[in-house]
């Protein structure tokens, strides 16, 4: 029993930022999942955090939602590598590619998760997300040009947000092995054409992210 709970829906990317965040931080916390044979059953997280949507924690007490809200508590108040920075122009670079994968990228990460719950695929839509994203991903593919993260020397929130929305287009097939939701998404979405820096900082990233089995996730 640690003192930090964190309700879960693991294979949701705003979820998959929270997971790769503690895990890089090397925060320990009891997880609390979403049923999936009972995805409508919130009352333990509405309990928790008075709204129902995934990720939440509830740390010695006190109750948060929303995951960019999470990584700035989870900084502010762990030890261990940061996520933002103390440097205002390296902070504001860092905020700069938050704002760059909720608007440029969510979009085209919506659609996709949209699709899979409408229980069908439609290719001319499926068509329509891999060139919105492989049109999205050219200033990103630039700014990795001989990088290995986004700002400064190491990973941060920007590595960490672009990352898991973009992480479902380039699945490799150990990461898809993780959930049915990635396996669907990966037989149907890519980035296209010459985004290798992409690919290869998704799966940098991706690297951190702990095996959903080990906290009983096996949906
Ligand atoms: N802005 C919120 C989005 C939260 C959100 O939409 N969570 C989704 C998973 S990505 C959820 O819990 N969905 C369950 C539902 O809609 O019932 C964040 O970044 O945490």
């Amino acid at each position: 029993m640690t003192n930090l709970k964190l309700h879960l829906l693991p294979p949701s990317p705003n979820n998959v930022k929270v997971l790769i965040a503690l895990a890089y931080k090397g925060i320990d916390f009891d997880a609390v999942l979403i049923n999936p044979g009972d995805p409508s059953n919130r009352d333990s997280i509405i309990a928790d955090t008075g709204q129902c949507l995934t990720p939440a924690i509830n740390h010695n007490g006190v109750k948060l939602f929303d995951s960019s809200a999470i990584l700035r508590y989870l900084d502010c108040n762990f030890p261990g590598p940061r996520l933002y920075a103390e440097d205002r122009a390296a902070h504001k670079e860092i905020e700069g590619w938050e704002s760059y994968h909720r608007n440029q990228l969510g979009p085209h990460l919506g659609g996709a998760f949209g699709m899979f719950f409408s229980g069908e695929t439609d290719d001319t839509r499926v068509a329509q997300i891999n060139q919105g994203l492989n049109d999205a991903t050219a200033k990103l593919e630039e700014a990795l040009e001989g990088k290995d993260w986004l700002v400064g020397d190491t990973m941060t929130a920007a590595d960490i947000t672009v990352a898991s929305f973009l992480g479902y287009s380039c699945l490799n097939d150990e990461e898809a092995a993780q959930s049915k939701v990635w396996q669907w998404m990966q037989q149907r979405f890519d980035l296209g054409a010459n985004r290798e820096n992409c690919r290869a900082h998704a799966h940098r990233v991706m690297k951190h992210l702990p095996q959903f089995s080990s906290f009983g996730w096996t949906f």
